[in-house]
C-alpha cells in the first residue's frame, strides 16, 4: 500500500480566512488560534488574508470569492451559530455548513469548516479557547493538511 504524504507544511502556502462578525467574542478568538497555527505550520503573515463579514449565513459567498480569485491554496470559514439566540438557528446554521462544503467542491479549493453550531455561549467559548479546544488552529490544520494533499493528489 502506498500512502500519500500530506505534510503539515505551510510553507508558501496562501490561505484566506473568512470570519462572522456576529458573536465576535467567539469568531476573534477561533481567528487568533488559526492564524497563531498557520504560522507556526510555516505559512507567512503576508500570506494569510482576512476577511470580515455580518455573520455565518454571509460566510461561504465570501469564501467562494476567494476561492474563485485563484489567490489561495485555501479558505478557512470561521463564526458562531448559537442556538439560544436565535429561532431560526437550524437556517443559519445549516445554510452555512451546506454554503460551505459546496464552494469546496464547486471551486476545488479546500474550504474547511470552523463556523461552530452550539447550543450555549459557554459551549462556544469552550471550542474557542486556544487553551482548551481551539477550532480556530484545528481549522488551520485542515487547510494546510488539504492543500499539501490536493497537490498530492495531483489536483
Ligand atoms: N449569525 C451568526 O454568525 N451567528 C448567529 O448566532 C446568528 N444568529 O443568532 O442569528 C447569526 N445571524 C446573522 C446571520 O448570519 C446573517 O448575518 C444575517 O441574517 C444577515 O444575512
Amino acid at each position: 500500500m502506498r500512502v500519500i504524504d500530506a505534510p503539515l507544511d505551510g510553507t508558501g502556502l496562501k490561505v484566506g480566512i473568512v470570519a462572522g462578525r456576529f458573536n465576535d467574542f467567539v469568531s476573534n478568538s477561533l481567528v487568533s488560534g488559526a492564524h497563531a497555527r498557520l504560522t507556526s505550520l510555516g505559512v507567512a503573515d503576508d500570506d494569510i488574508d482576512l476577511a470580515w463579514v455580518a455573520g455565518a449565513f454571509e460566510v461561504p459567498l465570501a469564501a467562494r470569492a476567494m476561492a474563485e480569485s485563484g489567490r489561495y491554496d485555501a479558505v478557512v470559514c470561521l463564526g458562531a451559530v448559537i442556538r439560544g439566540e436565535t429561532p431560526h438557528f437550524d437556517y443559519v446554521a445549516g445554510e452555512t455548513a451546506a454554503g460551505i462544503m459546496r464552494t469546496g467542491h464547486d471551486t476545488g479549493v479546500p474550504v474547511v469548516f470552523g463556523v461552530l453550531t452550539t447550543d450555549t455561549v459557554e459551549q462556544a467559548m469552550e471550542r474557542a479557547d486556544v487553551d482548551r479546544g481551539d477550532k480556530g488552529a484545528d481549522c488551520a490544520d485542515a487547510a494546510v493538511e488539504m492543500a499539501r494533499l490536493l497537490t498530492a493528489l495531483g489536483s
